[in-house]
């Protein structure tokens, strides 16, 4: 059986003989020119790689005078056409009967090479093989929640896949099948920590045990950041401040730099969450964002590393709209980030609900890069229990439109910095990985890591096909179930959210531990942590004005947008209640009342869930037993969950719409 710990890099053996003859007919020998540690990764998991998927070891060999192998080159100087396969994309192409893999850096053959090996995996033919691709944004990074008790904040998959407490002595083979995991799909950064950030990484003793996975991380291609304690130079450094224009402070953050330099040469940088949820910042000194960012860029100085500073802020007790805060502390600040800086802003302005309107700073801030946080981790989208595949949502943000330089201005455009000609591009994921055995606890969690990876590197690829192509590398080639198996997961998404919150609802899940319905929340640590804050339910109808004769939240978009979502008319139903205070009894585009509308979603959502189990149930002849046994009990809690959510919602709604429940829907026994 598979335990799933080998992810989509199985290479299991190829059943149909005459397709592994083809491949092993082009898959002669292994020939490398160049001996770098990241051009020996790409052949050693070729060599891997071949073995397992043609059940024989192809040798490695020099390639004078033969034919009918793999060549890895890289060619700095090779001639690209204008640069475009860039510092890290790679070309597959048929040279003299052998298979070439070029690239103009190492990491750009490593990354052909796991390409190549899709190819086999997902069963493409290999003659007149011309491939050639190139990441769109440069800073593809995973950002781990992790802190150094083991714990992971909003973590689902069991602890924190590093061991502190072993480190630097002992390192777990298991960081090297991470970092491999990670370079087949592109990911070229990883954030060891939370955000919420300990000051002990910035300790020596720690600085040690970050440098020894910085070291398993480097021949994958993959760089290694921090997420910094603002106020580590008080709590650590024995300094009275942390003020960001302290000479002291600035001073301490310098040295500090230049030792993790001197352990882990090529650090990538910080990544900073600050004066948010209580986390200390600049603002503590009367500064402002900007001039924390800038003193970080200032002590990274010429070593070639980056800030990331979160736009993550809401105020404690806000009066206002929590969807406009961000905005309104961050857009005044456009233009005063330092080169270095980049500004990493959620996919939506509340928090990774289930649905979001793309956050109102893309296309805001047009002089600073904005990296793209998603969440890989399931907070909001039932943890490791629920299947839903995130693809479409993370698509629907890069898609959507901002219109800040006329349209086509897609948030993708204006991450990958196209849009605004910027130098540098960042996009983040918060990873879902633990120590359970298949990483992700729930075993379709890992299409979800796998699908951060690929639209990072190309945000141009459609949901469907690389649902289909996870699902092959890791599920079964059996062209039906593949079929089956991808419509399941590209349906998930809008199904998770009809059981959840239809219609635009948002933020009605279950107090801190955001699990489960609670839109009966009043009272909570602070009102923008309660449900009703987000509904605004009350005798008349449902949902958040956030019009002009509300909190005018709509107003920070261009006026196209505005004019997409300003009337409650015309809104898409999907988002109408992020905006619109909607009637109980108004009729909606489907000619169902507001009510009707919000009972059929509940329900229709939740009998979905049956219609994924009754797929699921397909399935079973081409998929591992173990697999399929343990998707299978996920899906049945899921279905109770569905149940409790929309029993929940629907009657506590109910309260207020004093409706009933219409027909053919019967109320709850
Ligand atoms: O989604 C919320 C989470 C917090 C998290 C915060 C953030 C790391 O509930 O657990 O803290 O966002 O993104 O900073």
């Amino acid at each position: 059986a598979d335990d799933g710990y080998r992810l989509w890099l199985k290479y299991d053996l190829i059943q149909d003989a005459a397709q592994r003859k083809a491949y092993l007919n082009a898959a002669k020998f292994i020939a490398v020119s160049g001996n770098g540690p990241v051009l020996q990764s790409a052949a050693r998991e070729l060599q891997q790689g071949l073995k397992g998927l043609l059940g024989q070891a192809v040798p490695m060999a020099s390639a004078q005078g033969k034919s009918g192998g793999i060549i890895l080159s890289v060619e700095p100087t090779a001639n690209d056409s204008g640069g475009a396969l860039g510092k890290e994309g790679y070309r597959i192409s048929t040279d003299k009967n052998n298979i070439k893999i070029t690239g103009k850096t190492e990491a750009g053959v490593l990354y052909g090479a796991f390409a190549l090996l899709r190819q086999l995996q997902t069963r493409q033919p290999l003659e007149k093989i011309a491939l050639a691709s190139t990441p769109k944004i440069e800073y593809r990074m995973l950002n781990h929640w992790d802190n150094p008790d083991g714990t992971v904040e909003r973590g689902y998959a069991g602890s924190s896949i590093w061991k502190w407490y072993e480190l630097p002595e002992r390192v777990d083979p298991r960081y090297r099948d991470y970092a491999r995991a990670n370079a087949s799909i592109g990911i070229n950064g990883v954030v060891i920590n939370n955000v919420n950030a300990s000051a002990r990484y910035l300790t020596a003793e720690y600085l040690q045990k970050v440098a020894a996975v910085a070291n398993v991380m480097r021949p994958y291609g993959i760089r290694v950041y921090m997420s910094v304690l603002w106020a580590a130079p008080k709590t650590i450094g024995g300094l009275t401040t942390s003020d960001p224009l302290d000479p002291k402070v600035r001073q301490w953050w310098t040295d500090r730099t230049n030792d993790i330099y001197k352990a882990i040469p090529d650090f990538g940088g910080f990544l900073v969450k600050a004066n948010s949820e209580g986390e200390p910042g600049p603002q503590d000194y009367g500064r402002n964002h900007a001039d924390g960012a800038n003193m970080l860029a200032e002590a990274l100085g010429s070593h070639d590393g980056i800030v990331m500073w979160r736009a993550f802020v809401y105020k404690a007790n806000s009066n206002g709209d929590r969807f406009k805060e961000a905005y309104e502390e961050f857009k005044p600040l456009d233009g005063k980030f330092a080169p270095k800086v980049l500004v990493q802003v959620k996919n939506g302005p509340i928090d990774f609900q289930s649905r979001e309107p793309f956050h109102p700073l893309f296309g805001a801030m047009p002089k600073t890069p904005l990296v793209l946080e998603v969440q890989i981790t399931q907070e909001y989208l039932g943890f490791a229990t629920h299947l839903v595949y995130e693809a479409p949502l993370f698509k629907e943000c890069l898609d959507s439109d901002t219109y800040s330089k006329g349209k086509g201005s897609t948030v993708a455009k204006v991450v990958d910095g196209t849009v605004d000609q910027h130098r540098i591009s960042g996009i983040a994921g918060v990873a879902n990985i633990g120590s359970d055995r298949n990483w992700t606890g729930h075993p379709m969690g890992q299409a979800n890591w796998y699908a951060f990876g690929r639209l990072a590197w190309d945000h141009e690829l459609s949901s469907q096909a690389i649902a289909e192509e996870w699902t092959r590398m890791t599920i079964t080639t059996e062209p039906k179930s593949v079929r089956t198996i991808a419509d399941l997961m590209v349906k998930s998404r809008d199904i998770y959210v009809r059981y959840t919150t239809p219609l635009g609802l948002h933020h009605i899940m279950g107090e801190s531990v955001h699990y489960g319905p609670q839109p009966w929340l009043a009272k909570a640590g602070r009102p923008d942590w309660t449900a009703v804050y987000y509904h605004k339910a009350d005798a008349q109808g449902l949902g958040f004005d956030r019009t002009a004769t509300g909190s005018n939240a709509l107003s920070l978009y261009a006026p196209e947008v505005q004019k997409q979502w300003g009337n409650p008319q015309t809104c898409a139903l999907d988002y109408l209640l992020w905006f619109h205070h909607v009637g109980w009894k108004q009729p909606l585009s489907t000619g169902r009342t507001l009510w009707d509308e919000l009972c059929y979603r509940y329900y229709t959502g939740t009998d979905s869930v049956t219609w994924m189990q009754k797929q699921w149930a397909q399935v079973k002849p081409n998929v591992d037993p173990e697999l399929f046994a343990n998707v299978e009990g996920r899906l049945q809690k899921q279905y109770k969950e569905a149940v409790w959510w929309r029993d929940a919602c629907v009657l506590y709604f109910q309260t207020l719409a004093q409706q009933p429940i219409p027909k053919p829907f019967s109320p709850p026994t």
